[in-house]
């Protein structure tokens, strides 16, 4: 259960800062998914309503994916190139990363670096080191909207709960839960979740276009990416590689690869799924999935630092080939998963 009183004297420490500043940046780690979106277009949400004097920039390494541009106010997030074309100044007084810690945030992470204060509000349980002004982070959180959430409700913000904050709030909550599946899912989240309806907003809506719709050559890449799955381990790891060709064959998106690890995961037999994403410049994206035996984050830690997450879902990123990535995560993963 998420009790924000703990962060009181954080949230004093962000009401002083927040008298002293006018340019606000709001910004989270790179590939940014379902939570993070949420949480940067809420926490933009709250800060303009109770400050409308104060300039809040949304800005990202990556342009937001096709599938959040539905969200109310999906149209204000800026990567690096589009905020140039603004005219600003990429110069803040106070600067927010949310969902995951600032060395990942690419591009954005200079500006965030040379900003006087810095707010990190998070629930994961383990982040890199970095010297923020401000910590608000709850590993009980099942989303870092939720976080943001009970923030908003705070003195300091007071955010009325309408159906376009109620939305963006809810999309983290069945992205981080997959609709209130996973383990991190509490009775308060969904509790929240059920007050978030009762503003009306089209709930199916936001679920299946946050999460579940593809386009067609999406589609026809999760499936080639499914039919080439090889299992390990007697069954019990499935692991499959989505490479650069097969993105350009379907003319997909990065993005496009969300969701095809839970349908690998949900194989019978399997206690650990494996998806390898070759990125563009030879590096390559490692996703997890771990019924609970095996602690897949303390996993992904063990492959490089840039590597964490949550006890059954967790990601590495990793400087290498994808053919070399791919045979030294196997060998490394089927020898925890025999011992498990
Ligand atoms: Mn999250």
């Amino acid at each position: 259960m998420v009790d924000i009183s703990q962060f009181s004297p954080e949230i004093e420490k962000l009401k002083n800062a927040l008298s002293r500043s006018q340019r606000v940046l709001i910004t989270a780690p790179g590939a940014a998914d379902g939570d993070s979106i949420g949480a940067q277009l809420a926490l933009q949400r709250m800060l303009r309503n109770r400050f409308p004097e104060k300039q809040v920039f949304v800005v990202n390494d990556e342009l937001l994916p096709p599938r959040y541009q539905f969200l109310p106010d999906a149209e204000t997030v800026y990567a690096p190139e589009t905020f140039s074309q603004t005219g600003e100044k990429a110069e803040f007084d106070i600067a927010f990363v949310v969902d995951g810690g600032i060395d990942r945030a690419g591009r954005v992470k200079s500006w965030f670096d040379k900003t006087p204060i810095t707010v990190f509000i998070d629930h994961h349980a383990i982040s890199c080191e970095y010297p923020y002004s401000v910590r608000i982070v709850d590993p009980l959180a099942s989303a870092t909207t939720e976080l943001v959430y009970h923030l908003s409700q705070s003195d300091l913000f007071q955010t009325p709960i309408e159906p376009l904050f109620a939305q963006q709030i809810y999309l983290g909550l069945v992205f981080d839960t997959g609709f209130f599946r996973h383990s991190n899912t509490t009775p308060e989240a969904m509790i929240l979740a059920a007050d978030l309806l009762k503003t009306g907003f089209d709930f199916t809506r936001v679920g299946e276009r946050g999460m579940l719709e593809r386009s067609l050559g999406s589609l026809r890449l999760m499936a080639d990416t499914l039919s080439l799955a090889k299992t390990a381990c007697g069954g019990k790891i499935i692991w499959s590689v989505l490479s650069q060709s097969m993105l350009k064959k379907y003319d997909a998106i990065p993005d496009d690869r969300e969701g095809i690890i839970d349908h690998l995961f949900l194989t019978n037999g399997v206690e650990v799924a494996l998806l390898l994403f070759e990125l563009g410049n030879s590096e390559v994206k490692v996703s997890l999935r771990s019924q609970g035996r095996v602690d897949v984050a303390q996993f992904a830690r063990s492959l490089t630092v840039r590597g964490g997450g949550h006890t059954k879902a967790a990601g590495a990123l990793l400087q290498m080939p994808i053919e070399q990535a791919t045979s030294s995560v196997l060998e490394k993963l089927s020898l925890v998963v025999s011992d498990s």
